[in-house]
């Protein structure tokens, strides 16, 4: 159980969430010397940086830009708070890891890019007067780390980041930053789960205090009429004529959940809540009892100069571009994105598998050649796996304690592409999944991502998945180009004789294929990253898709272009994207579109 509460932060009678986004002073710090300094109080010599943002791209040099090693960020904050409120400040997530000190004083540290750091500075921070947060950052990857990466060093002494995965290791303050006060008695957390009888359904919550007041809670609907009450720590809520979320079609209610003292409110808590059910039921995936198939994308939180930087017209444009195509769920490769993706999510009415940052779990600063090539590097054989493990194991619980309670989650995924081949790898996921299971009230089902390695008669992870992803990349990695696709379609079609074979009886969703494609490229007949060869490679995938029918969803790679580490196999980046990285559509967004619309 988290000692804190990542609860997103709201404004209402008992609570408030001030926000810290614009301008922080900035500093570099490649000789750590920052705490022996003083930086702590103060940074000396600060530059400014946008919040939130990651700061690579902002920079016109390369040294600035691709800077490995610690940072530093500072703001002052006027403090409007009760004598007895307790204050915590929330960053939706630092990349990679931080300490934050309120005042000079050390407040806490936290591992991990893409989960909240919540901490409570009620003693450090000084009431109706202004304070100074200075937060120490460090973007540096190992292999005990979420994503697992390397640190390269150059002769000069200069760091430069070596991550074992295909996107630029953006960091630093990339999403939005919050000073709350609440109560000293206060809601924590809560769970909700549904069960649905005929046309009404069951609401089964409990809510986590930190006091021994009284709970109540209540269900409203879209027009703010109480439909359901209930009173209690743990209860149901019986609603009538329930109006269920469903894919494409949402409907939000919303929980309020309180404490009192007789009258009184001690504190106050509400969220939107979607009704609906989630189960496999052989080789389907049924959202309120109803066969889905999945149309979408694997995604990046990725844009130009914003880099990761979480930016509200960037996600709608998001939706509305995956609205258009006709999509209804994608996938948060490779780590949990900003919370506000989920919340327009379940506003839209899309399924998201939800991702944990477990990527690059295989020796190699270019995982996507190893993959197709049989290479084997240990990688679950070596010192470093326990203190892996430890934080493969926090990550997931802090992923599923933030995200589950959105409808939009219909399943976690606990890795992308790991080595899966050896019984060292097999105990690693054993451990994580049975970590897993018991957190997440709704038993939605687990499920990791799995590269070509991962076959049939040699991966020895799928067992522990209710369903099966494969990222497979016959046409390009494996037997790319005009005429050689057609031995690609026949190599797919063998892989996928086997899986049928063993007779699973889950469903397999297709969680990546794709290839690199030039928005300014055409070609009669195609060549590789040509538009047209884009389009052809869809559509032969989806004859070998539309052969299987335990094959129950198509997730492309990717969305959109987005930003790696240079290098020979990337121009510019990875430009598998559907959408460019302004998002205009390139030649098979229309075809996906048409496919889609019947599908
Ligand atoms: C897969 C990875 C993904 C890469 C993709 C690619 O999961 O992160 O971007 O291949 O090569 O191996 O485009």
């Amino acid at each position: 159980m988290l000692e804190y509460s990542v609860l997103y932060p709201v404004n209402n009678c008992a609570r408030t969430a001030a926000s810290l986004d614009g301008m922080w002073k900035f500093s570099f710090d490649p000789e750590s010397k920052g705490v022996q300094d003083g930086w702590t109080e103060h940074l000396p010599n600060s530059i400014s940086m946008p919040v939130p943002a990651s700061f690579a791209d902002v920079f016109t040099d390369h040294a600035s830009r691709d800077y490995c090693g610690d940072f530093w960020y500072e703001k002052e904050f006027f403090l409007h708070a009760g004598e007895n409120d307790v204050v915590e400040l929330r960053f939706g997530s630092v990349a990679h890891r931080c300490t934050v000190y309120v005042n000079g004083t050390e407040i806490c540290s936290h591992e991990g890019g893409f989960l909240p750091v919540v901490c409570d500075i009620t003693k450090a921070a000084k009431r109706n007067a202004l304070n100074t947060v200075v937060v120490k950052v460090n973007n540096e990857l190992n292999e005990s780390t979420l994503p697992c990466g390397s640190v390269m060093t150059l002769t000069s002494g200069k760091k430069l980041a070596a991550p074992y995965f295909d996107f630029f290791n953006y960091s630093g303050i990339q999403r939005s930053v919050y000073v709350v006060t609440k109560p000293q008695e206060s809601i924590v957390d809560y769970d909700t789960s549904f069960a649905i009888n005929g046309k009404d359904a069951d609401v089964c919550y409990s809510v986590r205090t930190n006091g021994s007041h009284d709970v109540a809670v209540c269900l409203k609907d879209a027009e703010g009429n109480v439909v359901a009450q209930s009173e209690g720590a743990s209860g149901v809520l019986h609603v009538t004529d329930a109006k269920l979320w469903n894919v494409r079609n949402a409907y939000l209610y919303q929980l309020v959940m309180v404490i009192r003292d007789g009258d009184t409110v001690i504190d106050s808590y509400e969220a939107k809540l979607g009704i609906r059910t989630i189960r496999i039921d052989g080789t389907k995936i049924l959202v309120n009892d109803e066969p889905v198939y999945l149309k979408g994308f694997g995604k990046h939180e990725d844009f130009d100069i914003l880099g990761r930087g979480f930016n509200y017209s960037i996600a709608k444009r998001d939706y509305e571009c995956m609205k258009w195509i006709n999509a209804n769920c994608f996938r948060t490769s490779h780590y949990p994105y900003a919370d506000e993706w989920y919340q327009l999510a379940d506003e839209e009415g899309f399924l998201i598998i939800d991702e944990v940052p477990a990527v690059g779990m295989m020796r190699s600063t270019r995982n996507f050649v190893k993959a197709g090539t049989g290479g084997f590097t240990h990688f679950f054989e070596t010192d470093t796996v326990p203190e892996l493990l430890k934080n493969h194991k926090q990550q997931v619980e802090e992923m599923i304690t933030r995200d589950k309670n959105h409808p939009s989650v219909f399943s976690f995924s606990l890795f992308n592409e790991p080595e899966t081949t050896s019984k060292e790898a097999h105990d690693y996921f054993k451990a994580v999944f049975d970590h897993a299971r018991p957190l997440d009230p709704q038993k939605r089902p687990l499920t990791g991502a799995f590269e070509k390695n991962s076959q049939p008669e040699l991966c020895q992870v799928y067992p522990l998945c209710d369903f099966l992803c494969l990222n497979r990349y016959y046409g390009w990695y494996i037997s790319g180009g005009g005429t050689a696709i057609e031995e690609a379609e026949l190599k797919f079609r063998d892989e996928m004789d086997r899986w049928s074979k063993k007779n699973l009886n889950v469903p397999f969703v297709f969680t990546e294929f794709g290839t690199d494609t030039l928005d300014s490229m055409h070609k009669l007949p195609s060549i590789m990253w040509s538009q047209e060869y884009q389009e052809e490679y869809y559509e032969r995938n989806f004859n070998v898709f539309d052969s299987y029918d335990f094959i129950t969803g198509e997730l492309t790679w990717n969305f959109a272009d987005f930003q790696t580490t240079e290098g020979i196999m990337r121009v510019n980046g990875n430009k598998k994207g559907v959408f460019t990285r302004n998002r205009q559509p390139k030649a098979s967004a229309f075809l996906l579109k048409k496919r889609w619309e019947n599908k």
